[in-house]
């Protein structure tokens, strides 16, 4: 059972499914939700253009869809598999990355909510002696700001070989961290924010610790079955992705190799950090839930919603578990960017949960194809009207650029 602060939103299903461009003639409701904005129509050519612009820069495929007050919106260009001839397909599964850090966050909200833990515990008052500083809390990892270690950017210093070297490994959360604690640690804690993988493996030692479940379980009972996420798995350690699903490719470091079929592959150098599989209609359906308050309780979700800035432009943010990204028509919208080896993904939703996307593209280490895919958010929420909109003619000039991170490693493609 949820607390009862949590609003009981009807789950209201979206029963249409047309072209961008049959929206775009008018999203705008008089008389209709009146907790929903409206929002503008979103822009069905710009966000092809964006999708055709990341599979011209090297993704085999990109793809995404709009679920808005008028139903849900989809477009597709490319393959779902190199070579293969058959289109992406917004009904198939990939791998979300970092999306699954929402997903890890929410549950350990939860567990807060219910008195399981509190937000600024000690994640040593939890689990004694897991980290080198007792003055690491549950807030401090969720933010990014424990100044732990990510592990993960020695293992990638080197594209391919660093993801043959782990594709098929099988890690314990607890060799994860082990890998962190063996470095100082890079900011004091609570101090700077520092991204870093290592928080979301603590993040889901905490959950396992204190629902006694494993964290397959734990995702399933608490966020996959009650949204009815029929597409939405945490197969760790499993190595396939089951059912119908897009194919990954990896960009090699080298310029003109060939893309690296990266499908098959275990997600345990991530898995609390980034190994859950979904498809875009589940990720809209799960940023939408979150910001309407289906899964948080208002005090929780405004914890979550609580941001300091990601990187200086001003405009990107993080929370806990959660990005905002402010647009140029001025919508902030939340939820998460991903990037494991053969997909990049965005999966945000507007503050009301009102109108969401969820857009990939089938490669990684390809900085410009994942800031091309980025123009999908423009495109989506701020609309035609909007001066950050993306069309083929104007690409060049209204690009999205996602924020530097500083503290990935070079190589890595901050979102
Ligand atoms: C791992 C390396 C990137 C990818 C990473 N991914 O840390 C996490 C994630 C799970 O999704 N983070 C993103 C590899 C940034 C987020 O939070 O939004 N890169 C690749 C390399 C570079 O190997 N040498 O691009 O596939």
């Amino acid at each position: 059972m949820r607390s009862p602060t949590r609003k009981r939103v009807a789950l209201v299903a979206a029963t249409l499914v047309a072209s961008f461009a049959v929206a775009a003639q008018a999203i705008g409701v008089p008389g209709g939700d009146d907790d929903a904005s409206p929002g503008p129509a979103p822009d069905s050519a710009g966000v092809r253009a964006a999708l055709t612009e990341a599979t011209e820069l090297g993704a085999p495929g990109a793809m995404a869809r709009f679920d808005g007050p008028d139903g849900a919106l989809s477009e597709v260009v490319g393959e779902r598999e190199l070579g293969s001839g058959q289109p992406m397909d917004t009904d198939a599964r990939f791998r979300v990355g970092s999306v699954t850090k929402s997903f890890s966050a929410v549950v350990l909200l939860q567990l807060v909510e219910e008195g399981a833990a509190g937000l600024d515990d000690p994640v040593n008052d939890h689990l004694p002696g897991l980290l080198p500083d007792d003055r690491i809390t549950l807030r401090h990892v969720l933010s990014h700001r424990s100044g732990l270690w990510d592990y993960s950017n020695d293992m990638f210093a080197q594209t391919v070989p660093g993801f043959e070297a782990v594709r098929n490994e099988v890690y314990t959360l607890q060799e994860l961290v082990g890998l962190s604690t063996a470095e100082p640690l890079t900011v004091e804690p609570g101090s700077a924010y520092a991204y870093s993988n290592t928080n979301f493996v603590v993040v889901g030692l905490l959950v396992e610790h204190l629902t006694g479940q494993p964290l397959a379980e734990a995702y399933r009972e608490r966020v996959i079955d009650p949204l009815g996420l029929e597409d939405t798995a945490y197969a760790h350690p499993e190595n396939t992705v089951p059912g119908a699903h897009i194919d990954g490719h990896l960009t090699p470091d080298e310029a003109g190799q060939p893309l690296v079929d990266s499908t098959e592959q275990t997600v345990s150098w991530a898995q609390s950090a980034g190994a859950m599989i979904s498809t875009p209609a589940d990720l809209n359906r799960f940023t939408s839930a979150l910001l309407g308050g289906e899964l948080l309780g208002s005090e929780q979700l405004d914890a979550m919603l609580e941001v300091a800035p990601s990187d200086d432009t001003g405009t990107r943010h993080y929370g806990l578990g959660l990005r905002r990204y402010d647009l140029s028509c001025e919508v902030s919208v939340f939820g998460h960017t991903g990037t494991v080896q053969g997909y990049y993904t965005y999966a945000f939703t507007t503050e009301d949960g009102a109108r969401s996307l969820a857009a990939t593209a089938n490669t990684s280490n390809n900085g410009d194809v994942n800031t091309a895919l980025g123009g999908t958010l423009e495109a989506a929420f701020c609309g035609a009207e909007s001066a950050g909109r993306r069309t083929a003619a104007d690409a060049e000039d209204t690009r999205f650029v996602p924020p530097a991170e500083p503290d990935l490693p070079a190589g890595l493609q901050p979102n």
